[in-house]
């Protein structure tokens, strides 16, 4: 297995941590000297960069949030003269403003190094012709995928979304080795080919690098299996950098998280509080080499937990699990946590589901109600009454067994449930309208 940059990669623990250490203060430094909203977080805290002395230290700090990047739109978090910004992208948002995020020369070569190492992880190399899916935009995942690709040296082709049949076309006649996409996207690809009756055994594809979303593992074989191909998770958020935080190598089992560039820390997402390793929680990121945009523990939203444990590939740094979802994403229903991607794991363990469903959450009086719709396969969209009944009863228990809360499920009809360019919504609550 290939490593992009085995210094950084593979470097021993002791002196990461001395690095990161060292990286955290001039961070520090920086952020405090040139953004007003950090030093006023400092202040009101009592503190200065010089407090920390150390990376357990580094609780002492107060925690950046989505509120803070809103309140100081578009500009104000910026650690250098918009003169030294040469990009600008910006969160995907659905309420409010979006947030606004900058990149130095010298952060976009940073960034593409760091795509390029987890791209390299997933079996990428300067032989490959690499599809990018992804929109081209205020979006990071395109622009991320794009010049990391170029960073190994790979054909690059920047299709962008949508256009699912010229996108099949381009990966039968550019003979694409690699896809980049959202997961569900990929599946909405894998539908087409079916439906155009191709073969993805006759294309070139062998690896897909899928991000910007959560998805379960189960999904992870449905799209290798479509496919054809060795599908791989990468995770990123444009507030800390975009694609490029983590990503799998070719063993699965975790994200690789670039440590040399991001101090990784799990809290507690009601108390705050610093778990240790191995907790599962929230996923809060500072960044060590941004120059732009620098973050200091920004709270992610994202719940996972991280494990320290030596890879058999030989990257020594700490790796993320699959997301289960943002703990804003979480669905409470009748007092019970459920997340989405927990809900799709149980659904493709019933034969006959197709990977596209849709949760309606409602409320009735002062109950919560959860309505899973899914698609059935063509071949299992019974016309008989005791047929279907039996198989929403199989369903409704397994939901009920497996997560603990009561559902209703609903069978909907064969392509009926939108399908993703992007990032998929699945889930419709009634109770926020
Ligand atoms: O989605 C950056 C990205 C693009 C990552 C392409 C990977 C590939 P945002 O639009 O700011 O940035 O959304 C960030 O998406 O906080 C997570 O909730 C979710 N997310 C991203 N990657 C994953 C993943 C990009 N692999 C938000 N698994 C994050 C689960 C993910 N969730």
């Amino acid at each position: 297995m290939q490593i992009f940059d085995p210094e950084y990669e593979c470097m021993p623990r002791e002196e990461i941590e001395q690095l990161q250490l060292e990286r955290l203060q001039a961070t520090l430094n920086r952020v405090y000297k040139n953004v007003t909203c950090y030093r006023n977080k400092f202040k009101e805290l009592g503190i200065v960069p010089e407090d920390v002395q150390s990376l357990a230290d580094l609780s002492k700090l107060p925690f950046t949030t989505k509120e803070d990047l809103r309140l100081n739109y578009p500009y104000g978090m910026f650690a250098v003269p918009l003169r030294e910004v040469v990009r600008i992208h910006s969160s995907s948002g659905t309420t409010g403003k979006p947030t606004v995020v900058g990149y130095t020369k010298h952060d976009i070569k940073v960034w593409s190094n760091l795509v390029a190492r987890f791209m390299t992880g997933a079996g990428v190399n300067s032989d490959d012709v690499v599809q990018i899916a992804f929109g081209y935009g205020l979006f990071t995942g395109a622009f991320g995928l794009h010049y990391g690709s170029e960073q190994i040296g790979a054909s690059v082709i920047p299709m962008g979304a949508g256009n699912t049949e010229k996108q099949i076309m381009i990966m039968q006649d550019y003979k694409t080795t690699a896809l980049v996409s959202t997961p569900s996207y990929a599946v909405t690809i894998a539908e087409r080919m079916e439906k155009m009756g191709i073969d993805p055994k006759s294309l070139s594809l062998k690896v897909g690098l899928f991000g910007g979303e959560p998805w379960s593992e189960s999904m992870r074989r449905e799209i290798e299996n479509r496919l054809g191909i060795s599908a791989t998770d990468n995770y990123g958020l444009s507030e800390v950098i975009g694609p490029g935080v983590a990503g799998e190598c070719g063993n699965k089992c975790g994200m690789h998280i670039s440590e040399d560039a991001f101090i990784a820390e799990i809290i507690d997402p009601d108390t705050g509080v610093t778990l240790p390793p191995g907790s599962i929680g929230e996923l809060v990121l500072t960044s060590l080499t941004k120059e732009a945009f620098p973050m200091v523990r920004y709270r992610t939203r994202d719940i996972t937990s991280l494990d320290f444990a030596p890879c058999a590939c030989g990257r020594t740094t700490v790796r993320m699990k699959k997301t289960m979802g943002r703990s804003d994403d979480m669905l409470i229903i009748k007092g019970v946590n459920v997340y989405p991607s927990q809900i799709e794991d149980v659904l493709f363990a019933v034969e006959g589901c197709e990977p596209h469903y849709q949760l309606v959450v409602d409320r009735q009086g002062a109950l919560d109600t959860l309505e899973v719709r899914i698609e059935v396969t063509e071949n299992i969209f019974f016309d008989e009454m005791k047929m279907q009944k039996a198989f929403l009863d199989k369903v409704e228990k397994k939901i009920d067994s497996v997560l603990g809360v009561g559902a209703v499920v609903k069978l909907v009809e064969p392509n009926s449930l939108p399908r993703a360019e992007g990032k998929a919504s699945r889930v419709i609550d009634k109770r926020k309208i």
